[in-house]
């Protein structure tokens, strides 16, 4: 049985080795199958200040850790039924991160070393041969909370990390977006259009796959301007690219190429496809129908029109990227010669 002293010291060594209320409020979980040797612990740590929970043998231990999450563990080996190595063994398996996470083990037994060395071997933290001197305990409790105290920082500090680098990769998406992107109209800026053409010319030529172009410039886009002003010019703009975009298909690339002038890049589209795809595009811009309302409040309904140049690969006079913009380009000027709103290739 454990001396009576050993109690009485407990005081006086809880103001030696624990600061005062350093971890009271931490949960410490007492498991053994003799009431009084519970008692005979809690008095021992009751200095300390700590939340105690009970449990009278390895089964109600377990539902314990469930629903108290202690944050310690102090256990009889010797227990009916479930003993205190089973248990032991049971919440170190169960240690993960979906499990009870880390909660410290002390083993108490009265036995010797023989149970001693298989507990640690199955993870017990610490081990207390009874009786115990409660000074021993107290300072063991301690420095296994203080153990389990550094382990949970460490998983909170390990969890914001994980948040920090998803929100960073978050961030890195959304600003390789941006950079890929035309502020005015939405659709993809020059400088990504430029990067894709070349892969997708690589690849149509290596499959030997065929691949459209278009050019597509507003006719008469000066006077919009001169007659409504640069911000109904934008708002045009905008709804040219946006009538556009919603003609092609969603592997189809649209890019806002200058001023404007936009670009589409048409995979897998054949020459007499492609110029099916622009008489579509062609038409919905010609029926685009904007409101523009003057600074007075009258309103007066706008309508505009664009050209468009289409070249296509395979073609014996097209070798490269380049060579596909320039004849798209000089269809492009060819429509506009004609007479505007209209598509040639
Ligand atoms: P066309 O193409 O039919 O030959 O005549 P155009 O009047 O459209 O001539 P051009 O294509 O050479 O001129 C383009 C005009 O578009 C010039 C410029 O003021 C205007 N523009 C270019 N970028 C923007 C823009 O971002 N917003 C607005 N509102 N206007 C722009
Ligand atoms: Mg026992
Ligand atoms: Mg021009
Ligand atoms: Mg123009
Ligand atoms: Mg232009």
């Amino acid at each position: 049985m454990p001396e009576s002293s050993a109690i009485k010291k407990a005081p006086e060594g809880s103001r030696r080795a624990a600061a005062p209320g350093e971890y009271s409020d931490r949960t410490v979980l007492i498991v053994d199958d003799d009431p009084a040797h519970v008692q005979h612990v809690r008095q021992g740590l009751a200095p300390h200040g700590y939340r105690f929970r009970e449990a009278r043998d390895g089964a109600q231990a377990l539902s314990a850790i469930r629903e108290h999450r202690p944050d310690l563990i102090l256990m009889d080996v010797e227990m009916p039924g479930l003993g205190g190595v089973e248990v032991c063994r049971i919440i170190k398996a169960n240690s993960g991160d979906g499990g009870f996470g880390f909660i410290p083990v002390i083993l108490m037994t009265a036995r010797q070393a023989a149970g001693k060395v298989e507990g640690l071997e199955l993870g017990a933290d610490d081990y207390l041969v009874k009786p115990f001197d409660m000074l021993e305990l107290g300072a063991r409790v301690k420095s296994m909370l203080r153990l389990k105290a550094l382990q949970d920082t460490l998983v909170e500090k390990n969890r914001e990390l994980d948040r920090a680098n998803k929100e960073l990769a978050r961030k890195r998406e959304e600003l390789l977006a941006l950079s890929r992107t035309d502020a005015l109209t939405g659709l993809s800026n020059r400088r990504y259009f430029e990067e894709r053409i070349q892969e997708e010319f690589a690849r149509a030529r290596r499959y030997r796959a065929p691949l459209s172009l278009v050019m597509l410039d507003i006719d008469y886009f000066k006077r919009v301007n001169d007659t409504y002003g640069h911000p109904f010019g934008d708002e045009v703009l905008r709804a040219v690219a946006q009538v556009t975009r919603a003609r092609l298909r969603e592997v189809d690339m649209l890019a806002r190429y200058g001023g404007e002038e936009l670009i589409a890049l048409l995979p897998e589209t054949s020459p007499a496809d492609a110029l099916r795809a622009c008489e579509r595009v062609r038409e919905a811009i010609e029926g685009l129908q904007l409101e523009y309302q003057a600074p007075d409040g009258t309103k007066k309904e706008v309508r505009c029109t664009a050209s468009l140049g289409l070249a296509s690969i395979p073609s014996p006079s097209i070798q490269t990227p380049e060579e596909l913009m320039r004849s798209a380009d000089e269809c492009l000027y060819a429509a506009k010669g004609a007479g505007r709103n209209r598509v040639r290739q």
